[in-house]
């Protein structure tokens, strides 16, 4: 049989200069089906999957994260078992691209979506909420409802949402007012003009003024957007999938919320998730506002719901959502800080967002104590300076970090346990023949931990430059997921910024953490006089589970000495 590679690439995105890669749905060698997405695109408000038109072996990537890409642009390479497979792709795929291309060019052209009606006879201050123009999608299927009847709803609140094959969207009020009947329910197919609910508007409910009511709602009311124009919405930048959740109950004093208030969870304010991500929710009865998504702006990915499925899993069922609720610890109440003075809200990153999970749950899992020392680099830091020139004629620059890495991937080899993982049962050391050190860049939009892998088998100069490299690509959002993946101990320095410690959190699952802070000149008793030293101070975070604590003491300890005398690693 012979092999063929058939490339992925982005469908027509209209008129937008780009759209960025926000995720990376496969990895290298991942099989992929037909119509598995392989990677997602998304302006400031829509998103959408890229998927496969070709069964194969996911050859690579073309783009990485936080990439722009334009239409017809190759993200990804697939390689497909044989020839013929990959023509018949390409007629099918031609076929779909000019599909997008005539529904984008339905799209664009002006269109008056009935989505907001008056009801022509009975009450005037009545509106009807139908499905837009959803062009040749056909029918889509409602896949959540978002307000009941009986409600109050507010202008651009999510009262329906449907789904087709490839987007789903949100049907939102497009008034203030009241949620008379859903004509709908969850998991009932509809076409365009379908009726969808009814509602009254508020100022017809609390004025007594229907008419003018109406008017003002019928000027205002803003057209839902169809789900097959997901694309063209990338596009253009249109409204986003945002739904305001259900406001928290607030306890009548303006006081933290009584306990069994405080323990019911929060829903996320904003669910922004994908077709795909949506249906592995439904088919697992995930509540997507309970989850939070680590994706870009917040957007719930499918990892972010296995979490929260195993989560729930592990604390019984229980899971409200926020790890906290089904694990027995308290809550922190929730505030309405604009009582005390003015506040203003600041979306948190994707990369912090998903830094925060990932912390949290070191933090929850892990038995962390923190050995500290001091290591007398004064020699090394003589040698290291001596190298400046011969770095510059290299263009690589040289800290104390790469040889800080030396010596621990030196150490690991002496005390492989630091090298472990435990596994899920705490029953075993997971030992592992390679080292790889992850190291900390802080950069703009939160914490990134690229690996170095190898790191025992490679010299100071090239790590060095893995380092400044990794370090660059952070920064510059040029990460890939295989930059991130592997880690088995991690190394955190503020050097550069000061400091005489502080206590990293373990890079769960790995089971040690090496945080450097700013090396200082000291005196130091050398048996007859003190004498100005470069002392670097070292703290060790350790799960305690995995290591005891004479075994931390010993491996900074000997950290220390081998920085002290770099040719101890040769002994
Ligand atoms: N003591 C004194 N000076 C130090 C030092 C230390 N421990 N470590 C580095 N320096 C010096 C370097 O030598 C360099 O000075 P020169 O140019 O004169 O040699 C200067 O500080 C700047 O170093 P750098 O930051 O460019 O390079 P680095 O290799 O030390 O660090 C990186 C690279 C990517 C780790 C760093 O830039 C970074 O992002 N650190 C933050 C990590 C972080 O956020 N950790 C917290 C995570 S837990 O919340």
């Amino acid at each position: 049989m012979t092999e063929a590679t058939q490339s992925v690439v982005v469908p027509d995105i209209g008129d937008a200069d780009g759209v960025e890669v926000i995720e990376l749905c496969l990895q290298p060698g991942d099989a992929v089906a037909v119509d598995d997405a392989v990677l997602v695109i998304e302006s400031d408000k829509a998103s959408m999957e890229i998927q496969s038109t070709v069964a194969g072996v996911l050859a690579n990537f073309t783009v990485a994260l936080g990439d722009v890409v334009n239409t017809d642009q190759v993200v990804a390479e697939i390689t497909v078992a044989s020839a013929a497979a990959v023509e018949s792709a390409a007629v099918e795929s031609a076929a779909v691209e000019s599909a997008a291309v005539e529904s984008a060019a339905v799209e664009t052209a002006p269109s008056t979506p009935p989505g907001a009606a008056e009801t022509p006879a009975g009450s005037a201050a009545e509106l009807e909420v139908r499905l837009p123009d959803i062009g040749e999608a056909g029918e889509v299927v409602v896949i959540e409802l978002g307000a009941a009847e009986g409600d109050t709803v507010s202008a651009q609140q999510m009262l329906v949402v449907v789904e087709s094959d490839k987007a789903s969207m949100d049907i939102v009020a497009p008034a203030d007012g009241v949620l008379l009947r859903l004509a709908v329910g969850e998991g009932d197919s509809v076409g365009e003009d379908a009726l969808l609910a009814v509602m009254s508007t508020t100022g017809a409910a609390s004025a007594g003024k229907p008419a003018a009511a109406k008017t003002e709602t019928a000027a205002t009311a803003q057209a839902p957007v169809a789900p097959q124009q997901a694309a063209a919405a990338v596009a253009a930048n249109q409204e986003p999938e945002v739904r305001a959740a259900p406001t928290p109950e607030r306890h009548a004093s303006g006081l933290a919320p009584p306990p069994t208030q405080a323990a019911a969870p929060a829903k996320n304010t904003v669910i922004y998730a994908g077709p795909a991500v949506r249906r592995m929710a439904r088919e697992l009865g995930v509540d997507l506002g309970q989850v939070t998504g680590t994706g870009a702006r917040g957007r719930v990915v499918k990892d972010d719901v296995s979490l929260f499925v195993k989560t729930s899993l592990a604390n019984g069922g229980a899971n409200g959502g926020a790890v906290a609720a089904g694990s027995g610890i308290p809550q922190i109440p929730e505030i309405d800080f604009a009582r005390y003075g003015e506040v203003s809200l600041v979306p948190m990153s994707r990369i912090l967002r998903r830094g925060a999970t990932n912390l949290h749950r070191s933090w929850l899992n892990v038995v962390h104590v923190t050995q500290h020392d001091e290591a007398d680099i004064t020699e090394l830091e003589d040698f290291r300076r001596g190298l400046k020139a011969e770095g510059e004629r290299r263009g690589n620059k040289i800290t104390p970090l790469a040889f800080i890495a030396k010596a621990c991937a030196f150490m690991l080899t002496q005390h492989p346990k630091f090298n472990c993982s435990l596994d899920s049962k705490v029953e075993n050391l997971v030992m592992k023949s390679y080292i790889n050190i992850g190291f900390a860049v802080d950069t703009p939009d939160g914490l990134l931990v690229p690996v170095v892998r190898d790191a025992d088998k490679k010299g100071v100069w090239e790590l060095a430059a893995e380092i400044n490299e990794l370090a660059a690509k952070a920064r510059n959002k040029k990460l890939t997921p295989t930059d991130l993946q592997g880690g088995s101990f991690s190394i955190s320095s503020l050097g550069s910024l000061g400091g005489t410690g502080f206590t990293p959190i373990v890079n769960a699952p790995e089971v040690a953490i090496l945080g450097v802070a700013k090396l200082a000149t000291k005196p130091q008793w050398n048996g007859t006089e003190f004498v100005p030293r470069k002392m670097l101070p070292l703290s060790l975070s350790y799960d305690h589970r995995a290591i005891n604590g004479a075994e931390a003491g010993r491996f900074v300890t000997e950290l220390s000495a081998v920085l002290a005398d770099m040719r101890r690693v040769m002994l």
